[in-house]
């Protein structure tokens, strides 16, 4: 199977340019690699999205697919993998999607930890209504709705996720497709709720490069990512803000075992459709008569 197996002939409206081509091409090149593999199977990769420029992935890719509502993507991917634990599920959200619309979704999903993956296309603004400020913007952020500037403390994902027990915690930058790629690969393969929240400058309203470009560095190979104390202080290294002096560490900060979701209820194993239900519909209905 090659990436562009996965084209489907929809027109793509995104801005030319725009870094979630960046985001597409590493997923379809992960999948590809994942079946190519004999890791996951494509007819079993499902996804969904939020609602922005970023779920518009949706008419990219020829996958199983479920287009969401605003801040509604993780709940959907639970309910498909809740459905039929044999699916390999993906959500796409972007920032303003996941941390303000969606944020409990996303804060409940880290100590739950159903077995999915969240890619968060991280542009630090709502892209698609035209640069408004989302929790990821920093303070001073002028967009449509601050035209004073952020007053209020930015949200730390990285660190959110990792104090409320996720068990796999990584960042990415859409200029590293390739390190991207790797990324989502790994968090695929894990069991469990696997985030990665993507760096995804928007050129249009928050063109953020010129400030994370030289900022960026990967974590070092000897970097142990199953501590929690080591993670968080990682996680604190940047704070989504522009300060001068920032580091921007790229990687997996945390990566444990733990049980999923479904480990915890033996009754979701099975997928729901082949479930022996004592119950018969034709009897109730009679009842009901
Ligand atoms: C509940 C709800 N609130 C607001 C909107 C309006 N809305 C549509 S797209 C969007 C911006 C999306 O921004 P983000 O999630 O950051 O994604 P991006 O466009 O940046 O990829 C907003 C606010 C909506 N559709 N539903």
């Amino acid at each position: 199977m090659k990436p562009q197996d996965f084209n489907t002939k929809e027109e793509n409206t995104w801005c030319p340019g725009c870094p979630n081509f960046a985001i597409l091409q590493a997923f379809k090149m992960a999948m590809a690699d994942l079946v190519n593999e004999k890791k996951v199977k494509a007819k079993n990769i499902a996804i969904s999205c939020g609602i922005g420029c970023h779920a518009k992935i949706y008419d990219y890719l020829d996958v199983n697919a479920f287009y969401g509502l605003h801040g509604r993507t993780i709940p959907l991917c639970f309910g498909m993998k809740a459905g039929n634990p044999d699916l390999t599920v993906v959500g796409f959200g972007g920032d303003g999607d996941t941390y303000a619309e969606g944020i409990s979704h996303f804060v409940h999903n880290c100590r739950y930890n159903v077995d999915m993956t969240m890619l968060v296309h991280n542009n630090k603004t709502f892209a698609l209504t035209t640069g408004q400020a989302t929790p990821t913007s920093e303070k001073g952020f002028v967009g449509r709705s601050t035209p004073l500037g952020v007053k209020d403390q930015v949200l730390n994902p990285i660190a959110l996720a990792l104090v409320n027990g996720a068990t796999f915690v990584a960042r990415g930058y859409t200029s590293e497709v390739s390190h991207l790629k790797g990324l989502i690969k790994k968090a695929v393969l894990h069991k469990g709720f696997s985030f990665i929240d993507i760096l995804q400058p928007c050129l249009t309203f928050n063109n953020f490069t010129s400030y994370v470009k030289d900022r960026v560095y990967k974590l070092d190979k000897n970097y142990k990512a199953d501590n929690i104390d080591l993670a968080l202080k990682k996680s604190l290294e940047w704070n989504y803000s522009m300060e001068e002096k920032a580091k921007i560490p790229l990687g997996i900060f945390y990566q444990i075992k733990k049980p999923t979701f479904q480990e915890k209820w033996p009754q979701l194993k099975k997928p729901w459709y082949k479930v022996e239900r004592k119950i018969k519909n034709s009897e109730l209905i009679k009842e009901f008569k």
